[in-house]
C-alpha cells in the first residue's frame, strides 16, 4: 500500500484511548498507516469540523470515531465529510454505553455512520481493512487470511 495515513482513528477524549487502542493494534497488526486524534464535536468543535472537512484532502480514506455519553462526534464528522465514518460507542457513563450507542446508531438519514457494538474497536478497525480491501490488494489478501485463520 502506498505512503500516507489512510485511516483516522479519533476519540472524544483522551479516556476513550483504553478502549481505542484496540483499533491501533488490529491497524499496527496489519500494517495500516493511521493516525489518532483527540477530537471532540462538543469541546473543540470548531477544530474537528477542521479535521473533517480536510480528511479526504489529507488522504484519509476511512474515518474511526470512538465517543461516550450523548455520542455526537462519529456524527457531526461525517456531517462534514463523504468518507466514510465508522462509529464505536464507547461505554463510559452510568448508562452503560446505550446513550452513545443510541446516539450514534440513530443517525438521521442522509448521513450515514457504520455503527459497531458498545466499545467495539477491534472490529471497526477490521471494517475499516475491508473497506480499504475493495481497493488495496496486499489489504484483501491479508483480511482473506484472517478470516482463514480464524475459520481454522
Ligand atoms: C465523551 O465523554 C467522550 O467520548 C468520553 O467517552 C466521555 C467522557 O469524557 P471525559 O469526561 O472522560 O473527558 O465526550
Amino acid at each position: 500500500m502506498a505512503g500516507g495515513k489512510k485511516v483516522a482513528v479519533v476519540m472524544g477524549s483522551i479516556s476513550d484511548e483504553v478502549v481505542m487502542k484496540k483499533a491501533s493494534n488490529v491497524l499496527k497488526e496489519f500494517k495500516v498507516d493511521y493516525e489518532v486524534n483527540v477530537l471532540s464535536a462538543h469541546r473543540m468543535p470548531d477544530r474537528t469540523r477542521e479535521f473533517a472537512i480536510n480528511a479526504k484532502s489529507n488522504g484519509i480514506e476511512v474515518i474511526i470515531a470512538g465517543a461516550g455519553k450523548a455520542a455526537h462526534l462519529p456524527g457531526f464528522i461525517a456531517s462534514h465529510t463523504t468518507v466514510p465514518v465508522i462509529g464505536v460507542p464507547i461505554k463510559s457513563s452510568g448508562l452503560n454505553g446505550l446513550d452513545s450507542l443510541f446516539s450514534i446508531a440513530q443517525m438521521p438519514s442522509g448521513v450515514p455512520v457504520a455503527c459497531m457494538s458498545i466499545d467495539g474497536a477491534e472490529n471497526a478497525a477490521l471494517m475499516a481493512i475491508q473497506i480499504l480491501a475493495l481497493k488495496y490488494d496486499d489489504m484483501a489478501k491479508k483480511i482473506e487470511g484472517y478470516k482463514a485463520k480464524m475459520t481454522k
